[in-house]
């Protein structure tokens, strides 16, 4: 696995930037390996983005399809001090799909459904993402957010394929709110 962090979260800025870089990150991007084969929506790509209004968060799958069986879930971690995500991002990867940010019970999800702006969106041909936005709002504007992403295909009925990035309940970096996004 390789692992990327940007200083600079926005291009306009980076000339100053060289000069005088950002003492945290506002942005993490890593590759995740051709490790789940037996799913299509082996995850390849993760980034995050951490904004003054927004978390955008872009998972990258092998090849998604719109009659997939499998279905992703975004972890965000806004309370270091407390074990374990506080919010979760669940969603199919089908062609008209339903889904919901709650917050979240361990590694799960819960009934407790936040009431405020976000949205998802998947992009099929040659982009194969999920794409979700997420209002600071909704995650009581933390500092700093982390992200882990769960994928889990059940194609195949009898044994469901995972996957995670960067690493089965492992956090990105901290992503600290920066400007733009
Ligand atoms: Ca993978
Ligand atoms: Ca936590």
């Amino acid at each position: 696995m390789r692992t990327r962090i940007s200083l600079i979260a926005v291009p306009a800025l980076a000339l100053g930037a060289l000069t005088a870089a950002p003492a945290h990150a506002e942005y993490y991007s890593t590759s995740d390996p051709a490790d789940a084969s037996a799913s299509l929506t082996d995850i390849r790509a993760l980034r995050a983005k951490h904004g003054a209004a927004n978390v955008l968060v872009k998972v990258r799958f092998r090849d998604l399809t719109r009659s997939s069986a499998a279905a992703v879930s975004v972890f965000l971690d806004t309370d270091r001090g407390t074990k374990g995500p506080e919010y979760v991002l669940s969603s199919g990867l089908n062609d008209g799909t339903d889904y919901v940010l709650t917050e979240a019970r361990g590694w799960r999800g819960s009934d407790e459904r936040v009431d405020c702006p976000y949205d998802a969106r998947l992009r099929w041909g040659a982009k194969n993402t999920f794409r979700v936005r997420i209002s600071r709002e909704c995650l009581d504007k933390p500092d700093s957010v982390r992200v882990s992403v769960k994928m889990i295909d059940q194609a195949d009925g009898s044994h469901p394929v995972v996957d995670w990035s960067p690493e089965r309940r492992r956090w990105s970096l901290p992503i600290e709110s920066g400007l733009g996004v």
